[in-house]
């Protein structure tokens, strides 16, 4: 009886601690980190020895030629890190009980050389495997210099991204904090993507330069630009206006050539490359408002309906625009890629189609639409052949049993990991998405569920490996617009970018959870309205 009450006694005990520690201690559920970088470098040498950087001093010093890039880079930088302070919270490790700092006190550092080694001359493209390899040295001893060096300027600008998230300082201390540190740092994978729709909801140019910085806080290279589907034309093309004058939503919400080449140039200074999708033959409803003999016309009952279907693979004119269509588009994007879209395409409108069916009959195909399917693909796909430019496709055209150009690379939207096995078996590339929808939500903190998927999870040989290029984060716009898409992109693919830049094994969700804690804050501080990462918790402004 006795012990049953001391037991009792005991577990009310622990209950009432339990419950004190909740109402006299709510701190944040996840602590933030002071100073770690975001995604995780691959080789890192941290030291508690620190440099105080001095807000009126501090400057970067360029010890390589002219190259416009870095420039620009330099004065975005130093905007960064001198009008934006770092305020993180103070930490039992600065600190001993008697209240003395204990970390070593290195010096004063007034000015970070950047190296860059190999020429630049400010015009080039960021592309597919470009270098992004760069070393970050904050010596010991101030008897050595503090240096940033790379081959490339797109190494440079992962090392300033990296130098800045390094610097933090106190609540209401005027001084700049460094750690000695030794950083050699390089991508796992070459392309690390964001997508984002801007047909479903139009995306103001401000936000996608917004979007644009976040990704470059995030080491993220690709901007996929989902730019027209069904629901809207918002691409004002100078071969053709008259597709975003009778396909956009309005006269407002258009992108021109100059909004476009804007934003590339803008991507392009943060070694972003945008990659356009121009979806085919489905997700094309919004083509046919200014070019309605594009789309196939739906039939019901042997009669014809009002309705469109996907494009028309029976008209030569078809193809002869997109040849047109496609060379406008070379010339204003840049990038050797063009995603070709082929996902999702709807049959029901090709069946019962008289014209369909009866160049079916020619074509020997009569009832297989999938093969119609791979005869509309394989002759966009020779149109992007023909222009030198690789094409990217949905799953859905590998699944159909396309005939692809060696070099077609294949984005996995829907499959598992087993299709990347599959994929790269052929020795084809691929890029994953599976795992990474942002418009799929849950509860808070659900940047997890992204960061424990891996493009790399298959059994796959060295060779299959090597095939997967990375992948993207997806933020298809129905429930999106300017008003929310920040927010609902980040931090969440901040987890992506993390898979993609870091090493395979680089940190634990708990080690992950407190870096992210602090880089949400500091997505925060530089302009960019990113959700809560974790659970209740602050950020210092
Ligand atoms: N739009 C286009 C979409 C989607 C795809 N293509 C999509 C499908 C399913 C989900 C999310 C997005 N909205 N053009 C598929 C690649 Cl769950």
């Amino acid at each position: 009886m006795v012990t049953i009450q001391v037991h009792l006694l005991l577990a009310y005990l622990a209950l009432l601690t339990t419950c004190r520690s909740w109402i006299i201690d709510p701190g944040p559920q996840v602590t933030a980190t002071k100073g770690e970088v975001w995604p995780y470098p691959q080789r890192e040498e941290k030291n508690d020895s620190y440099y105080i950087l001095s807000p009126s001093y501090f400057h970067f010093n360029i010890i390589s030629e002219y190259c416009s890039i870095l420039q620009e880079a330099k004065l975005r930088y130093t905007n960064i890190i001198l009008k934006d302070k770092r305020t993180a919270r103070k930490y039992a490790t600065d600190v001993n009980k008697a209240g003395i700092k204990t970390d070593k006190f290195v010096g004063y550092l007034n000015a970070l050389d950047v190296s860059l080694t190999e020429p630049c001359t400010g015009t080039e493209l960021p592309e597919l495997y470009m270098d992004e390899n760069y070393t970050l040295t904050i010596p010991l001893s101030n008897q050595k210099k503090p240096v940033l060096e790379a081959r490339s300027i797109w190494g440079i600008l992962r090392g300033l991204e990296t130098f800045a998230q390094s610097i933090y300082t106190y609540d209401n201390d005027p001084n700049l904090y460094l750690n000695a540190t030794k950083i050699e740092d390089f991508p796992r994978f070459p392309h690390r993507g964001l997508l984002l729709d801007t047909s479903r909801h139009y995306l103001a140019i401000e936000i996608i330069y917004k979007q644009l910085d976040a990704m470059s806080y995030n080491k993220l290279n690709v901007l996929h630009w989902h730019i027209v589907d069904d629901q809207s034309f918002p691409y004002q093309s100078a071969a053709f206006p008259e597709l975003s004058q009778k396909g956009a939503y309005n006269q407002h919400q258009i992108y021109t050539q100059v909004d476009v080449r804007s934003i590339i140039e803008y991507a392009r200074l943060r070694g972003i490359r945008v990659m356009v999708e121009f979806d085919t033959p489905g997700h094309t409803r919004s083509w046919g408002a200014g070019i309605p003999e594009l789309l196939s016309s739906c039939y019901k009952n042997n009669h014809i309906t009002k309705q469109f279907g996907p494009m028309d693979p029976s008209r030569d004119f078809v193809f002869s625009f997109l040849n047109d269509f496609l060379s406008e588009v070379k010339t204003v994007f840049p990038d050797k890629h063009l995603h070709l879209g082929g996902d999702e395409v709807p049959f029901d409108c090709w069946e019962g189609n008289p014209d369909i069916e009866a160049f079916m009959a020619r074509l020997n195909i009569t009832g297989d639409y999938r093969a119609l399917q791979r005869y509309f693909m394989q002759r966009v796909m020779n149109i992007t052949s023909s222009k030198n430019l690789v094409s990217i496709v949905w799953e859905e055209v590998y699944n159909a049993g396309t005939v692809m150009p060696d070099d077609a690379i294949v984005q996995i939207w829907y499959s598992q990991y087993y299709m990347l096995d599959q994929v790269t078996l052929e020795g084809r590339r691929a890029l994953y998405s599976t795992c990474w929808y942002l418009d799929h939500l849950s509860t808070g903190g659900d940047w997890k569920k992204y960061y424990l998927c891996d493009p790399q999870n298959f059994n796959g040989n060295a060779n299959q490996l090597k095939l997967i290029l990375g992948g993207e984060a997806c933020m298809w716009g129905e429930v999106v617009d300017s008003q929310n898409v920040l927010q609902r992109t980040w931090p969440r693919a901040a987890a992506t970018a993390e898979k993609l830049w870091s090493a395979y094994e680089a940190d634990s969700l708990e080690g992950a959870a407190k870096r992210i804690e602090e880089h949400s804050c500091r997505l925060n501080r530089r302009g960019i309205p990113a959700q809560p990462a974790n659970g209740p918790g602050y950020c210092l402004s």
